[in-house]
């Protein structure tokens, strides 16, 4: 361990690893050294020899702040134009959310708002979304298209999703949601769904534009067949598979999910134990999107004590969205999480580190502070890592740090 100088060493009263199976791993008194943008080691600061000076270039000292893996946004739609204030008002009045859609809002209300915003208002509007989160100590988001839906606009949306990589700090992982609704020009649903397996999923995997592929698979979305064409094509192309299941009903989506290996299933308020079953065998992360619960005022909730039981790895995320889920901050997703679905502060931090990790297949590189892994970490003023969960409107992240380098807050 002490044999090659590390670029940085990072101490403080305590460090969250998230590496144990069922609580933080918290180190107190521990130390992280730094190479290369990835965690060479991490410990007790009593393992360490003395002067700290011949071990590291740079030492950081973080006194009494806790330290934890950066925090990541498994699920996002966060690239669209415009906003639907108007329809939160019409709810609010009493109408129903289909029926918006059917007076020519809903989601194609973005569709045209997305079409024919320019890639730089796109571009700009994103950022400054992500900005929101990374302040909060994000430092992944997978970013979803779907709020185009033609060829055109989908790989618009997809490449500035890339390009956001580019130029921001974080770490950006990219689905492909053409199955999200059908489009205004199309006039049927297997037409539009032949028209993305045999035109814009090639195209998307020639080009490297998204790394998986998301379904909406609801009776006012894409039906068990529609969604299996996309899965069977997305597995030959070589994409990950996720998909928008049991949001409104159970349909058997998760199971669907489950056979095709699925990354994730995300929402999952009627998901029965059938479904519960399916993706505890397959591996598969249940990602759940308290936002969209909350707007929504859904009743019924995921069943979290079916998940527990099965031991399936719950991630949380924002869902940012205009329709139903207009929120910008991970960290009151872990407040919802806990007060709407009873999860504990630790298993609503696990669902945004870990298993958001797992949830987009990154659990080998991010997700916990172990060696190896890149050194992406959220330092917070915090005394008691259930503050995390417990703020509503604060934000106790002071720093975030980026495969070893610190990003001002
Ligand atoms: N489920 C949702 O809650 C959002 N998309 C989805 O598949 C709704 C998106 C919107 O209303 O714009
Ligand atoms: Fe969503």
């Amino acid at each position: 361990m002490e044999n090659q100088v590390w670029d940085s060493l990072l101490l403080s009263r305590s460090i969250l690893t998230m590496e144990a199976k069922h609580d933080y791993g918290e180190i107190n008194n521990g130390a992280i050294g730094i190479k290369d943008g990835h965690i060479a080691w991490i410990g007790s600061q009593t393992e360490l020899s003395q002067p700290y000076s011949q071990l590291a270039n740079t030492i950081i000292d973080y006194g009494h702040h806790f330290l934890s893996p950066a925090l990541i946004d498994c699920h996002t739609h966060l690239i669209y134009g415009g906003q639907r204030a108007n329809e939160f008002a019409l709810r609010l009045a009493g109408k129903t959310y289909a029926e918006i859609a059917l007076a020519g809002g809903g989601i194609n209300a973005t569709v045209h708002a997305t079409r024919t915003a320019s890639d730089d208002d796109l571009f700009r509007i994103a950022s400054q979304r992500l900005l929101n989160l990374q302040r909060e100590g994000v430092g992944c988001v997978e970013i979803k298209s779907g709020y185009g839906l033609d060829t055109d606009t989908e790989l618009r949306l997809l490449r500035i999703a890339r390009s956001l990589q580019d130029h921001s700090q974080i770490k950006i992982i990219t689905t492909y949601l053409g199955a999200h609704a059908l489009p205004p020009e199309y006039p049927s649903a297997d037409e539009y769904i032949d028209f993305i397996c045999r035109e814009i999923l090639p195209k998307i995997a020639t080009e490297h534009l998204a790394d998986a592929v998301d379904v909406f698979c609801e009776h006012i979305g894409f039906t068990l067949m529609q969604t299996e064409q996309v899965f069977k094509t997305a597995r030959r192309l070589g994409l990950a598979i996720k998909c928008h299941a049991e949001q409104l009903s159970d349909i058997g989506a998760s199971q669907l999910a489950a056979k095709y290996q699925a990354l994730s299933v995300d929402h999952l308020e009627f998901l029965s134990e059938a479904g519960v079953k399916a993706i505890a065998q397959s591996g598969t992360v249940a990602v759940l999107l308290p936002g969209a619960f909350y707007m929504l005022q859904e009743t019924q909730k995921p069943p979290i004590a079916l998940l527990r039981k099965h031991q399936v790895p719950m991630a949380i995320a924002t869902d940012m969205n205009p329709g139903t889920s207009p929120v910008g901050s991970l960290l009151l997703m872990l407040n919802m999480a806990c007060i709407f679905f009873g999860l504990t502060p630790y298993e609503a931090l696990a669902g945004v580190t870990k298993h958001a990790a797992k949830a987009l297949g990154l659990e080998k590189t991010h997700g916990t502070l172990q060696p190896g892994k890149v050194a992406d970490i959220a330092v917070w003023d915090i005394k008691d890592p259930a503050e995390l969960a417990y703020y509503i409107g604060f934000n106790p992240c002071i720093q975030l740090i980026k495969a070893g380098k610190k990003i001002c807050n």
